[in-house]
């Protein structure tokens, strides 16, 4: 059974489902999750659960709990999950997905006590522009991912790099793929199944790049470990140079197109570094990376700075006051109206019938 066999790609809201759909087309087990109809219906026929009451959490990330307590169908589900290995992914900056995802990587980190489930958020953390309950959603999703343990490698997808979420979708999807599937062999060496696993067992942060050699010559080194440390699909490293594990699959047929040591600068010295050849391009991974703590630290911090300017503006509020001719004082002698005799007559009769 190959790892691609092993996996189980649950997408969580919006950004979830359609991550999720990338995989079920390559031939993976997922399914979508979503109260939005019109989100599930976008996805087409792929396996899909409707959040019932639930069209949208309107930005309030908390309403996952009455959610789930509410969806029974779909708690039962995730707990019946049985695949070994579970990617979940979710936006960050939106409410279902980023509400649902800690509280169902908790449940699949929990139950089947000695099947050491590996279980990997997929997160895609908000672009600078994006509004400021985005960033703060965000931000609280990777506090509650960071406090879960036992977590597998967690992929922070830098929407920042691109405008474009089709194509950063599929360059995702080609990275995880390539490194749950990629079968290429050498002589020298191979990066096999159980050197994967190992790779997605360790907590913290996974980054991948994969990188054709320039005109078919040499590999751009400098601007592949630029992608996978900097300003590729995934958020910043940190600085501090912790990591456990580096993969490298060599184009190169049986000889080694991008130094080892290269990257060891870059991402710190490993508990081990995987080698493979004959990959159809140079491929590097590096798991057991800090948390992106200071890219996601900052999107915190922007979304202070505004709460806070918007509560100062909000003691500047606009209100309309009285005009001057509106407090001209009026007159208290309310004029007699004159009433006609047929009405003055009128009434008169009526009161004596009701006497
Ligand atoms: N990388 C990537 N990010 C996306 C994509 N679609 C949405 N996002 C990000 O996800 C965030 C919104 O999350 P959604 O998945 O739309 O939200 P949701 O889980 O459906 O939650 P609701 O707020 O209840 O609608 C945005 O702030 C974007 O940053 C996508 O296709 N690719
Ligand atoms: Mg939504």
């Amino acid at each position: 059974m190959n790892l691609k066999e092993k996996c189980r790609m649950l997408g969580l809201g919006c950004y979830g489902g359609k991550q999720a759909k990338e995989f079920i087309a390559l031939g993976y087990k997922g399914d979508a999750a979503n109260g939005s109809e019109q989100d599930l219906k976008a996805l087409g026929d792929i396996p899909k659960f409707r959040l019932e009451g639930f069209d949208g959490f309107g930005g309030h990330r908390e309403r996952a709990e009455d959610c789930l307590v509410q969806n029974s169908e779909f708690v039962n589900f995730i707990e019946n999950i049985k695949e070994e290995i579970v990617f979940v992914f979710f936006g960050g900056g939106g409410s279902t997905g980023s509400g649902c995802a800690t509280i169902i990587s908790e449940m699949l980190l929990g139950q089947d006590e000695g099947t050491n489930r590996i279980v990997c958020p997929v997160i895609a953390l908000p672009s600078q522009d994006e509004p400021i309950a985005k960033h703060r959603n965000a931000y609280q999703a990777v506090v509650e991912l960071q406090e879960l343990e036992g977590l597998g490698a967690t992929f922070f997808i830098n929407n920042d790099s691109g405008k474009d979420y089709t194509s950063l979708n599929s360059t995702f999807t080609k990275f995880l793929d390539t490194f749950l599937t990629n079968d290429s062999y050498g002589e020298l060496n191979n990066f096999d199944e159980s050197e994967r696993l190992e790779m997605l067992k360790d907590g913290g942060m996974m980054v991948i790049s994969l990188m054709g050699a320039k005109d078919n010559q040499n590999l751009d080194q400098a601007l592949l470990l630029q992608k996978l440390t900097k300003d590729g699909i995934f958020a910043p490293i940190e600085s501090n140079k912790i990591c456990e594990n580096i993969a490298i699959i060599h184009a190169g047929r049986n000889n080694a197109d991008i130094e080892k040591d290269s990257i060891i600068a870059e991402v710190g010295k490993p508990k081990n570094v995987f080698e493979g050849y004959n990959g159809r391009s140079t491929f590097v991974a590096v798991s057991g990376l800090d948390y992106p703590v200071s890219h996601v630290a900052k999107l915190g911090e922007m979304a202070k700075a505004a709460y806070e300017e918007r509560q100062r503006e909000r003691k500047h509020v606009s209100k309309l006051g009285s005009l001057d001719f509106m407090e001209e004082k009026e007159s208290k002698a309310i004029p007699e109206k004159k009433v006609s005799s047929k009405l003055a007559g009128m009434r008169k009769k009526m009161q004596e019938m009701n006497k």
